[in-house]
């Protein structure tokens, strides 16, 4: 994937900004409030295994009849000239609505790894002075953009916004957007080939035509600093950027910040903090609307404000303690046949189950940037989130672009979501073996998040060390990078990859002499709901994942420095990696619930947990 990196860089934007430690660009913040349209719905779609129609024959360039994203009528030109040969012909090609992953296009996709085109048409009025981009909430994992025919843009990586301009191509009338995924990883992406998930190739979030004026506000950035002022960052991009009138109003609390850009394009203002302001909180999510105006363009969301820090080993949100009650997730919407295009009611039926079922009030969104309708979600509902990017397991550390592209993913990730006032951690890494390179990469990335977010705590969750001690066994946090981390985060498995009896869990010993908030970002085992083992207590049933969840959390309250939980996981996922024929059918199913909701035993043994612990915060 070297030459797509090296392509990619070329079309980004060519002016990084002052806190943009890596080129990303455009970030069309808060693209949902922005004019323009909606692609989703129907789209063409064509499979192309052996990558056709994006070269010819033994390796030459595409030409008529192979490239699928040209401009071309195929019917009517084949009609034209009985010569003409086209394998292909998008026009007629099988229709799906997108946003979706392909694995639910057709049974034959369910394990398609590959290329696949879609290609649909819109209208568009060019009006002059405005400007057109054509941008995508995630595909996964490489998308290849034309429009009209002619190539607009490349991006790697499955999870993260992206956008490319295309003002110049755009015409009045009928244009054709054509869109390359290809779902292939290799040992250099991130992720890497092998992890425990599905890779749900595809265009999985939506994909937006975006206009905005000649001068436009990129990016927004509203929050309460730990300083306890209010503080708004705007960046202008564009034809004139510099000396612009900018003004955040925030009218419920009768505050207006204003100034006037650099010649840079970009400004940052603050206040002090309104007395009339309710902080947000899991307890009162308070979000007020904000209007942010430069120039021509205007832009209104809805915003939190809460100061969070570490101090010792609290994590103190509002200047309070708080112990996070949460559970992991992957991005997958109930149900038999999930397809990764998580809507409103999807986020909602997921986070409800955490926010009422569990009585919790924070949730991992693991291992990769979730959908903004999750965070949106979160954000009204009232809980902390711990947001991602795929560093996962064995990434090629020592490899410079793979550095540069989760680089890019972090900055992508943090741009899209710092105005979410749920978000509380940005998490570097999941579970990855420690070596030099290993930790220089994760500095550098832990330092970019910094460099891009200084109201939030930087994490990753690490494997954790077991030694014995005086005949006892005692898990260790030994990780070196804890030092850039603000809170230290392991996942512990004793009991379901260990020999540890169940009854012994609690008897196990822990230490934490990094003198930071530790947290256990996963504990977890298998169970296949309605399958029951009363006695023997056999891995699998829901009898042995609910004593496991009782011991582990008994474990857990003789630790002194935890400051939360996150078991694995909510709901059973989809993983080919878990093919046991009676119990797992290519699902992991350490999931609370069941694919499709049904709750297991251990379900309500971590919402009574809960509910004691919020008790006793309360
Ligand atoms: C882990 C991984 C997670 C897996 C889980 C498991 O430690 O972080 O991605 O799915 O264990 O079920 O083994």
């Amino acid at each position: 994937l070297t030459v797509i990196v090296g392509l990619a860089t070329q079309s980004l934007a060519a002016t990084p900004s002052q806190t943009t430690p890596t080129r990303v660009g455009p970030v069309l913040v808060n693209v949902e409030a922005r004019a323009g349209q909606d692609l989703s719905g129907a789209w063409h779609w064509s499979v192309d295994p052996y990558r056709d129609g994006l070269a010819g024959f033994h390796g030459a360039e595409a030409g008529p009849g192979h490239r699928r994203h040209d401009d071309v009528d195929v019917d009517a030109v084949t009609r034209a000239n009985p010569q003409a040969l086209y394998e292909y012909d998008m026009r007629r090609s099988p229709v799906v609505h997108l946003p979706a992953s392909w694995i639910s296009h057709d049974e034959t996709m369910r394990y398609y790894d590959g290329l696949v085109w879609y290609q649909r048409t819109f209208t568009a009025t060019k009006t002059p002075g405005q400007r057109a981009f054509l941008r995508f909430g995630a595909a996964d994992y490489v998308a290849r953009v034309y429009l009209n025919g002619k190539p607009v843009g490349i991006h790697e990586g499955g999870f993260t916004p992206f956008a490319f301009e295309v003002t110049s191509l755009l015409r009045t009338g009928e244009n054709q957007v054509t869109v390359g995924v290809d779902s292939v990883r290799s040992a250099d992406t991130v992720p890497p080939t092998v992890t425990d998930w599905e890779t749900y190739g595809g265009l999985t979030r939506p994909v937006r035509l975006v206009l905005t004026p000649a001068t436009y506000i990129d990016d927004a950035w509203v929050r309460l600093g730990d300083d306890g002022r209010l503080r708004a960052t705007v960046r202008l991009q564009g034809t004139r950027p510099g000396d612009t009138e900018v003004r955040v109003r925030i009218p419920a609390l009768s505050l207006t910040l204003k100034g006037r850009t650099g010649a840079d394009g970009s400004w940052t203002g603050d206040a002090a903090e309104p007395s009339a302001l309710k902080r947000w909180s899991p307890e009162q999510p308070a979000l007020y609307e904000v209007t942010v105006e430069a120039g021509e363009d205007r832009l209104v969301d809805r915003i939190g404000f809460r100061t969070l820090e570490v101090k010792g080993h609290d994590i103190l949100l509002n200047g309070k303690p708080v112990f996070l009650r949460g559970i992991s997730l992957h991005e997958e919407e109930l149900g038999k046949n999930p397809t990764r295009a998580m809507t409103p009611g999807a986020a909602r039926a997921l986070l409800g189950e955490v926010k009422h079922g569990l009585h919790g009030n924070f949730v991992r969104l693991a291992h990769y940037p979730h959908s903004e309708v999750m965070t949106r979600m979160a954000d009204e509902l009232g809980l902390l989130v711990w947001s991602e990017i795929p560093v996962y397991w064995r990434v090629n550390f020592a490899r410079g672009e793979t550095l540069e592209t989760a680089r890019r993913m972090l900055a992508e990730n943090i741009l899209r979501d710092r105005n979410r006032a749920s978000i509380a951690f940005w998490s570097v890494a999941n579970e990855t073996p420690v070596s030099d390179a290993r930790n220089a990469f994760l500095a550098r990335l832990a330092a970019d998040a910094r460099a891009l977010d200084d109201t939030r705590l930087v994490t990753a969750a690490l494997l954790i060390d077991r030694v014995q001690e005086k005949g006892q066994s005692v898990m260790v946090v030994k990780d070196p990078l804890v030092s850039h981390l603000d809170v230290a985060a392991v996942n512990t498995y004793n009991g379901w990859y260990s020999d540890d009896a169940l009854a012994d869990l609690p008897g196990i010993g822990w230490r934490n002499d990094t003198g930071k908030p530790l947290v256990f970002s996963e504990f977890g085992a298998d169970a296949q709901a309605g399958f029951h083992e009363p006695g023997l207590k056999r891995k699998f049933s829901e009898e042995f994942q609910a004593e496991y969840h009782r011991q582990t959390l008994a474990m857990s309250e003789k630790v002194p420095s935890l400051r939360g939980l996150s078991p694995w996981v909510l709901k059973d996922f989809r993983s080919p990696r878990r093919q046991h024929p009676v119990y797992q059918q290519g699902w992991n199913r350490k999931g609370l619930l069941s694919e499709t909701g049904q709750r297991k035993q251990a379900f309500d043994v971590l919402a009574e947990h809960y509910r004691k612990l919020e008790a006793r915060q309360a």
